[in-house]
This record gives C-alpha cells, structure tokens and sequence, in this order.
C-alpha cells in the first residue's frame, strides 16, 4: 500500500472526520496542514488537487480524491474488505447516502456553521446558525431514541461523517445536554478502539467563564 496523504488542517471538523476515520481504519497517513489563513488553499498547487479550493483532500497512490464525505465513501470502498463502515445492501447504502446528506446539509450550516463564527470569527449569521442546529439536534435525538447507530445495528461512514461538528456544537454556543440520546451516540464513538478528537477551543460554551 502507497503511502496515504491528507491534506487538512486540524481545526477543521471537515478534515477531522477523514482523520477519525483513517485512524478507526488503523491506516497510516501522513498529515499535510495548509495554511489556511494565508490562502495556501487557493494556489494553483492545491486548486489542482481540488477545484473548490478547500480541505481536506487524500492523497492515494498519485490520485487525489477531495470533499469528506466522497472521501469516507473512497476509504471505506477501498480498505474495508468486510464493507463494516459501507453496507453493500442497497437499503443500507441508501441510508448511510442520506445522512451523509445531513452532514453536508443542515449539520455544516447549523453547528459547524456556528463554531466557526466563534473560533474564526468568520462573517456568518450566528443566530441562523444556532436555529438551524436546533431543528436538527432535536430531529436526531428522537432518530436516535433506542438506536446506538444512525443506520443500522452498526456504527457506519454516517455516524463519522455526522461526529465532528456535532461533538464541537458548544464551541458555537450549543447545549448538548438538550439532547441526551445525542450525547449518548457521541459517547459510543468516542468509545471506539482507534478514536481521535479533534482539538477543542476555548469559545462558546467552553470560555474559561462558562465552564466555572
Ligand atoms: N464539502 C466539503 C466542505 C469542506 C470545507 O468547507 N472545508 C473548509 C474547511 S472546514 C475550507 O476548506 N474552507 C476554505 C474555503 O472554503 O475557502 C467537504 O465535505 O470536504
């Protein structure tokens, strides 16, 4: 096996899903961070590796695959001889496609959305955000009423995709503990053998004052 490349950086919960899931994979990987902040990610070197100019892409092989669910699709096609983490039946597939959907929907404009107004001070609506993150934290507690996994009886691509932004929530000033069955599920993943977290950051509801 080629030496496997991601090009990331680490605060990003786009590029953390594809690391969690390199690492539940036991695969080795070297980490290439860009420097976002001085638009490493929009030179000619990177838009040729990604068109959108955005993190995180894989490197494999010479081949590049970019976007975090298209690559979570790729790893698990690719190093998952027992297709654990992508079910080949179509009911399954099409499941784990929906919720991956909710991972580029309502969850990256929601929580994810929220979190980088705070950590990066970026110029979004925060307001939006958070209500946004209101209807799908509450849609995904009752999804997950007597449910360990999103799909199936198994954790799956769906759950990893879904974990970063939504573990990262309080950093966009979200209360968790609104949603116990949630918190639950964010539980069991971080109980998985080979689990890694992404860096938190002191915002929201993680400033140093809140947590007295
Ligand atoms: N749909 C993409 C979204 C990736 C994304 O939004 N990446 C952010 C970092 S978290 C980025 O590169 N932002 C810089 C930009 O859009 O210019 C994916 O799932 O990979």
């Amino acid at each position: 096996m080629s030496q496997l490349k991601l090009y990331g950086f680490e605060l990003s919960g786009h590029s953390h899903r594809v690391s969690l899931f390199l690492s539940l994979l036991s695969l080795k990987f070297e980490f290439i961070q860009l420097d976002l902040s001085n638009g490493e990610h929009k030179k000619p070197e990177f838009i040729n590796k990604n068109i959108f100019g955005q993190v995180p892409v894989l490197e494999d092989q010479g081949r590049y695959v970019a976007d975090s669910n298209a690559i979570l699709v790729y790893l698990a096609s690719t190093y998952d001889p027992e297709h654990k983490w992508l079910p080949q039946d179509p009911f399954l597939m099409a499941e784990i496609q929906r919720f991956l959907s909710v991972a580029a929907g309502p969850v990256a404009y929601g929580p994810a959305r929220a979190r980088i107004k705070n950590v990066f001070n970026a110029p979004v609506n925060i307001a939006d955000a958070q209500n946004i993150s209101q209807t799908v934290l509450t849609t995904l507690d009752k999804h997950l009423i007597n449910k360990s996994w999103l799909v199936g009886d198994c954790p799956s691509i769906a759950d990893i995709a879904n974990y970063s932004y939504i573990a990262h929530a309080p950093e966009g000033g979200i209360d968790l503990n609104l949603y116990p069955n949630v918190l639950r599920w964010l539980s069991q993943i971080e109980q998985l053998t080979g689990f890694v977290a992404m860096p938190k950051t002191p915002v929201g509801l993680y400033q140093p004052q809140t947590l007295v």
